[in-house]
């Protein structure tokens, strides 16, 4: 006959030394499966007398209840010992600042377009658009620019295979059509910027097929050259964020306006690679302008004698360039990410104008 004591306490030391869940349930089987110690014993109490079935029976029964609470007492606590081990090992940190998102950037050119919005909206300018790919008559004609004009080559033109309705298309060469458009539809007083990609047939480091500009055209009663420098003037302080600046004004020619000029602003070219503007012994090219040419505001259905207006135009990258000192106007279109993360402006920066060349 077994010593049921010694038995007991000889699995309960197995099971309060058992480790992890799997070694408990092998004592388990060895006691109480079918084949189990346990069991086996109590398969032996059919063979017994009723009086030896009598004190045997309770000390099985006890034995075999002993094991099993024991086993699941065990259970129990190897169970929460191990969530308590994970609880450790895989706490948060609630205060850990988050991490950061990949953010985009706003590309310069957006960004100078945002800032010369501003500034013209301030000014009472609306922005006005038109398609890429213009009429012909559009982009030349209704500009004092007719068919055999030498003026068309000035800016050499990709042309689009002509139309079945006759009409002959470009890609617009400038964003004047925009004003043409506008002039054609509204009446005066007009007073808008013209913001938009420009195709000319031309590539090196200062020259893109594809650019930016921004013309300005404003046409009411009276409009004269003063009017003109005072714009000119007031856009150039607030874009460069200077409060002196010096315009020169020189003599030029555009077949659509008369008379036209080319504006520099003083600058300071002295320090290589780097541009100050408002002094120094240097000029920096801004743009073309001029009064609109009669003839121009005529071809658009707006009474030259009673009307008058000035228009000028720049290009948008090269603003960008000026302002943020970068270099190739190329680079502007090969998306490289490292240059974009270089020169790109936070998202969501409203441009105040107040900072963004201290950046
Ligand atoms: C320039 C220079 C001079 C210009 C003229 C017109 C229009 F449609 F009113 F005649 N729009 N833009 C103009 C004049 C543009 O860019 C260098």
């Amino acid at each position: 006959m077994t010593d049921i004591a010694s038995l007991q306490s000889d699995i309960l030391a197995q099971i309060l030394a058992a480790g992890d869940e799997t070694a408990l349930e092998a004592i388990r089987v060895a006691a109480l499966g079918k084949k189990g110690s346990i069991s086996e014993l109590l398969k032996m109490l059919g063979a017994m007398s009723p009086d030896e079935r009598k004190t045997q029976g309770p000390l099985l029964n006890g034995l075999r209840d002993c094991v099993g609470d024991a086993i699941a007492a065990r259970k129990t606590q190897l169970a929460d010992a191990a969530l308590e081990a994970r609880l450790k090992t895989e706490t948060v940190d609630v205060s850990l600042p988050p991490r950061p998102e990949l953010q985009g950037s706003v590309h310069p050119i957006a960004q100078v377009l945002d800032e010369i919005t501003a500034i013209f909206a301030d000014m009472g300018f609306a922005v006005a658009e038109g398609p890429d790919v213009e009429y012909d008559d559009y982009n030349f004609t209704k500009l004092n620019i007719p068919p055999d004009h030498p003026a068309r080559q000035m800016q050499d033109t990709f042309y689009v295979a002509p139309q079945t309705d006759g009409s002959s298309h470009v890609l617009r060469t400038h964003t004047s059509p925009v004003q043409v458009r506008t002039m054609l539809n509204q009446k005066p007083p007009i007073r808008i910027i013209s913001p938009g990609r420009t195709y000319r047939v031309d590539s090196d480091a200062t020259h893109s097929p594809m650019f930016h500009q921004v013309e300005a055209l404003v046409v009411d009663e009276g409009i004269h050259l003063g009017h003109l420098k005072w714009t000119v003037e007031e856009f150039c302080k607030a874009f460069f964020e200077i409060d002196e600046i010096e315009l020169r004004a020189r003599p030029s020619f555009f077949p659509f306006t008369e008379p036209s000029l080319e504006w520099d602003m003083r600058c300071d070219r002295s320090v290589p690679g780097k541009i100050i503007f408002g002094h120094g012994n240097d000029w920096l090219e801004l743009g073309g302008s001029g009064l609109v040419h009669p003839r121009v505001l005529a071809n658009c259905g707006i009474d030259p004698v009673r009307y008058q207006g000035f228009a000028f135009g720049f290009g948008l990258d090269r603003m960008a360039m000026l302002k943020y000192g970068i270099p190739d106007i190329r680079s502007f279109f090969e998306s490289d990410l490292r240059w974009l993360r270089h020169y790109g402006f936070a998202a969501l920066d409203i441009p105040t104008l107040d900072g963004g060349l201290s950046k």
